[in-house]
């Protein structure tokens, strides 16, 4: 078998796979007035995010991939996200559930019909490995996680089984460790060249070697080692992740684990909230404006903590990672702990470098595609993992649950990295840069594996607290 037929194959497999998930989250599981309700301003109604992706995927697969005759160019402009913002898509005249559901499958259909007979050449960089498919996979994946962050915001009664607390998965339950990590002052690479990373050395200087911004090109075996190894890398990285970069950090301590519910309520039960000395001043401003005294779905019943979580209430779960705060709640118990948030090159330094070889790993664990011993990934369960979960996940210098249980917010505004150039359009990032977002990492228990690699980033604005986020902090080593 050739190594386009392989790559086929991961192709359509990872296609069924999204698609069953989509459903399973949309007319699987829910009517016609709640797929077509909005939620919360903040979020589009569910049927837009389902026929948003079809529609992707025909102008990406069917025209530009395949060459084939559009199929419904009159709903483009309906499901273009920069036309209309969230909170106005529910007054669009959107397609029905059922006929959003069949536009979905006469694209599919002809997308696998077309697969077959496209050239994943080189030459054209869309193609190359496949990495237009891979991305429209990945996109598909990406808007199932924020129809998840719409079903938590859904108020009335639960329609998504929790599995959580029935096969309980390896690596589960937490084991003892240290709280903070040290990482020593020098240079590590940072982001990917797609096809193979790195091998440039600690101490290098500059681009890896790779192929720089072909937007995909699976080149493996431009980018050997100092070994002369090629790296395994990720072909189907966004361009926002790219190019590999030398980086520079001093010495600093990085929390072990995401912080837990119970830490963050000895912040609010120390009076966090009402301390102006732990806010910035933009924080502040959020605080007196929005009224909020805890994280999103909380709820003091008798005396009690209790979180709503997909329409179920229950008691406060202490050892699990704090989600659903926004950066200006994270900085703020930062700065209460003593600590500050991990700077994005912090926080990747920590999660893919190998001070023994000098290489930067795909995952925090090695190379490996994950598997349910490294993280909680996959929306496998509806909640993250209790902290310190996932000892066989941890990285070279011993931090957990980098990768899954809840993204991260750091310190760092989204931006470009040195030589980053758009590919292969412009709205999937560049136009974000110095939007005043602040970058996410590492993903949650609802992100896919395959857009939860350690140079993945994720971006949304400071005050954002429905996506499945948290954090832990970080500080110098004096
Ligand atoms: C990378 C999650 C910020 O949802 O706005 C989906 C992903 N881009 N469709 C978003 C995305 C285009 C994006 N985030
Ligand atoms: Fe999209």
């Amino acid at each position: 078998m050739t190594g386009e037929e392989t790559i086929k194959e991961r192709v359509a497999a990872g296609l069924e796979v999204v698609r069953r998930r989509s459903l399973g989250l949309t007319v699987e599981v829910l009517g016609a007035a709640d797929l077509t309700a909005q939620h919360s301003p903040l979020m589009s109604p569910l049927v837009w995010d389902l026929a948003h992706v079809g529609n992707y995927e025909e102008q990406w697969l069917v025209r530009l991939a395949a060459g084939d005759a559009p199929l419904r160019p009159e709903i483009d402009r309906l499901y273009d996200a920069f036309e209309h913002p969230r909170a106005e898509r529910v007054a669009l005249p959107l397609l029905p559930p059922e006929e959003a559901r069949g536009y979905l499958a006469q694209v599919r259909s002809r997308v696998l019909d077309s697969l077959e007979r496209v050239r994943f050449t080189p030459d054209r960089p869309l193609l190359a490995g496949g990495y237009v498919y891979g991305m429209v996979i990945q996109h598909e994946h990406q808007h199932d996680e924020t129809m998840l962050a719409t079903h938590q915001l859904r108020r009335g009664e639960a329609v998504l089984a929790d599995p959580a607390g029935e096969a309980e998965a390896p690596g589960l339950l937490a084991a003892p460790g240290p709280a903070e990590v040290l990482v020593p002052e020098g240079p590590f690479i940072m982001g990917t060249d797609g096809g193979t990373d790195g091998g440039a050395r600690a101490g290098t200087t500059g681009s890896t070697g790779g192929a720089r911004g072909t937007g995909g090109a699976a080149d493996a075996g431009t980018g050997g080692g100092a070994d002369g190894a090629p790296r395994p890398a990720d072909p189907w990285s966004y361009d926002n992740e790219r190019p590999a970069h030398t980086v520079h950090l001093p010495a600093y301590w990085i929390d072990a684990c995401p912080v837990t519910n119970r830490a963050y309520l000895e912040f609010m039960e120390d009076g966090g909230y009402d301390r102006p000395r732990w806010w910035t001043p933009a924080g502040r401003l959020w605080r007196e404006r929005s009224g909020k005294r805890a994280p999103a779905f909380w709820r003091r019943e008798d005396g009690r903590w209790t979180r709503r979580r997909f329409g179920r209430t229950e008691p406060l779960p202490m050892d699990e990672p704090v989600q659903h705060v926004c950066w200006y709640e994270a900085d703020a118990y930062a700065r209460w702990a003593g600590k500050r948030l991990p700077t994005e090159a912090e926080w990747e330094k920590a999660a893919r470098h190998d001070p023994v070889t000098g290489r930067s790993l795909r995952f925090p664990w090695g190379d490996a595609e994950p598997g349910p011993e490294h993280a909680n990934l996959g929306q496998r369960r509806l909640r993250p993992a209790p902290a310190g979960a996932f000892p066989a996940g941890a990285s070279p210098y011993g931090c957990r649950q980098l990768v899954g249980d809840v993204w991260e917010w750091t310190a760092t505004d989204f931006t470009g990295y040195p030589g980053f150039r758009a590919f292969p359009y412009a709205e999937y990032s560049e136009v974000f840069f110095g939007g005043g977002y602040k970058v996410l990492r590492g993903g949650s228990w609802a992100t896919h594996p395959s857009v939860a690699r350690a140079t993945f980033r994720n971006w949304d604005f400071p005050v954002r607290r429905q996506i499945f986020a948290g954090f832990r902090c970080a500080r110098d080593a004096a």
